[in-house]
């Protein structure tokens, strides 16, 4: 499965169940305060041991957690799980902006060029501070840090341009450490790989 997909799902499958657990206690929550209010019920009643009501009330939560764990663990695993086919480009954060590095040592700034229909698995480090390589279009998130390579991928599967932004404060000039992923047709992107393009 394509790793937006995956995160998706799991946004979607928590967003429910939290929405659904708001609006049920919320609803039977203004149920008692109207049901037994001191009007209409002025003694409370003393209610203890309920076996199989707190049985259930243990059980049932723990599985809807773990259910949630389970969707996000399966997106995550998605996200870390490269593909053995996936091409490689090198990432370097650096204040103020990406320099991405090809395999025919190509090298360009802010501009992040890959053909359609590839994974793109990218090493991201960087070369003074901690930075955050993000691209919200393929939900991938991933800290530059210097001295160590990172990686993130994802599956260039729609043609067009996304935001690639840093997404850790990094100094003056951090909002300007925006660059461009363009996905193109496998010929465009070979013509434009061999070129002196940047
Ligand atoms: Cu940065």
């Amino acid at each position: 499965m394509n790793p937006v997909q995956g995160v998706d799902q799991a946004f979607w499958y928590i967003l429910g169940i939290s929405g659904v657990l708001l609006l049920g206690i919320t609803i039977v929550m203004i149920y008692f305060v109207i049901r037994y209010r001191r009007s209409k019920n002025p003694v409370p009643s003393d209610i203890r041991d309920n076996y199989l009501l707190e049985v259930a009330w243990t059980i049932i939560p723990t599985l809807i957690a773990l259910s949630m764990f389970y969707v996000g663990w399966k997106s995550y695993v998605g996200l870390r799980d490269v593909p053995e086919d996936a091409m490689q480009v090198e990432v370097f954060g650096q204040q103020y902006s990406w320099i991405f590095v090809y395999d025919n040592d190509k090298e360009t700034e802010n501009n992040l060029v890959v053909p359609l229909g590839k994974a793109v698995k990218l090493n991201i480090t960087s070369t003074d501070v901690l930075h955050s390589f993000y691209i919200p279009a393929f939900r991938i998130k991933v800290d530059a840090v210097k001295g160590m390579t990172t990686y993130a991928w994802f599956y260039a599967d729609k043609e067009g341009e996304y935001d690639v932004l840093c997404t850790e404060y990094c100094g003056t000039d951090h909002s300007a450490m925006v660059g461009v992923l363009k996905i193109v047709p496998e010929e465009e992107y070979q013509r434009w790989l061999e070129s002196d393009e940047e």
